[in-house]
This record gives C-alpha cells, structure tokens and sequence, in this order.
C-alpha cells in the first residue's frame, strides 16, 4: 500500500465493514488482534507493519482507529456496518448537533427523517464545518440543525465515539431543521 491515506482506507474497510476480506474476525466489541491482522493483510500481498499501523493510527486526521490499552488489538471509533458493540455509554448531547449530507437526499430525509442507511446509527457532527465535509463527500453539501436536546428529553438516547462523532439511532424529521 503507497500511503497513510490508502493504509486507513483498507483499515476502513476490515475494522468496519468486511473483515471476513482479508479471513480475519473482530470481536462482540468490534476489536482485531494486530499480530493477525498484519500477518493476513501480508498474505493478501499487501505491505503493513506494526510501525505502518501505528503511524497510520496516530495521525489519522479523524483519529478514525484506537489501540487497546494491552496494545494488542485494534479497532474502529465508529462507522461500521458490521454488528459491533462499542461499548458506549450514552451521553446527554448539546442543545443543538449538525448532519451533512447531499441535497438530492433532503426531500427523502424530511420525508422519513435521518436514518443510519448501512451503518449501525445516524453520524451527527458538534459544528458546521465539520458537518459540511461529512456532506460534500456526496455531492452539494446542505447542513441540518438537529434538535439534540429536545431528542434527550423525548426519551432518544446519544453516545459520543472516541473521535467525537456523536451518535443515534434515527433522527425523526420533526427534529430537522435544513440550514442552507
Ligand atoms: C443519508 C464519515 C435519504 C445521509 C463521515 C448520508 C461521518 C438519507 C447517507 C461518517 C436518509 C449515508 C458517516 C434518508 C440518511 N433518505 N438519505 N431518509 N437518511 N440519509 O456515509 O453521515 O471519513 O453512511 O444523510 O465523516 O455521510 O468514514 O453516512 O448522506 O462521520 O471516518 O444517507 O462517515 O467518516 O451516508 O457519514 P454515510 P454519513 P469517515
């Protein structure tokens, strides 16, 4: 693999959605044996090593991946598709969260309200900017207010992953306020 970038995107895709690509299982919390997993990405012809690993973790730029405290697994702060229990604890959120996402989705989303699509819960960002990135990545970006809250004290519970990406389970419409 040529870089950091294409190392984390591979990472992407066997810690979140197919480790069964490389025959490698995760865990009920979503972790992998590092040992394993660089030893069947090599079998596979791909170039890692525990120093690529953890070069690639410590500067991800969305801190995407954590290592165990043991240092002997890895796995990834959010995104999956995979059934992975994180483990998170539920959290109050702010008053308000932001969710990026194209606009040719809008008029399905107000029509049924965020819904995770295939991954395991609605990625909900704590500022604009960031909100705008997650939504470029699918074409024009427009930015929703989604009334966090409000969402906590109906009863919707909120977890926030390792990288600060708060997380839920939907997002109902009348929670949605379009920004742009
Ligand atoms: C949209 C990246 C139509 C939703 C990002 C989104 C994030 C609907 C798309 C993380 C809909 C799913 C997740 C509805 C939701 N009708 N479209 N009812 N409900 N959608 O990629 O939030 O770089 O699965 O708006 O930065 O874009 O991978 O979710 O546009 O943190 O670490 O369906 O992935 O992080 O797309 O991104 P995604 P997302 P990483």
């Amino acid at each position: 693999m040529k870089s950091l970038i294409q190392i984390s995107k591979f990472l992407s895709l066997i810690l979140r959605h197919q480790p069964e690509t490389i025959g490698l299982k995760l865990d009920d919390n979503g972790w992998a044996n590092i040992e394993e997993l660089i030893a069947k990405t090599n079998q596979k012809g791909q170039r890692l090593n525990r120093k690529l690993l953890d070069e690639v973790v410590t500067t991800n730029d969305k801190q995407r991946f954590a290592i165990s405290d043991d240092g002997l697994s890895i796995r990834a702060n959010q995104g999956h598709s995979l059934q992975v229990d994180l483990k998170l604890v539920a959290k109050q959120p702010p008053e308000v969260l932001y969710h990026g996402t194209a606009t040719r989705f809008v008029t399905s989303i107000l029509e049924t309200g965020l819904q995770a699509k295939s991954r395991q819960q609605v990625h909900l960002s704590s500022d604009i900017p960031t909100a705008i990135k997650v939504g470029k990545r699918h074409g024009k970006a427009i930015v929703f207010t989604v009334a966090a809250q409000q969402m906590y004290t109906d009863g919707y519970l909120f977890y926030l992953s390792e990288n600060q990406v708060w997380l839920t389970e939907k997002v109902p419409s009348k929670y949605l306020q379009q920004n742009n």
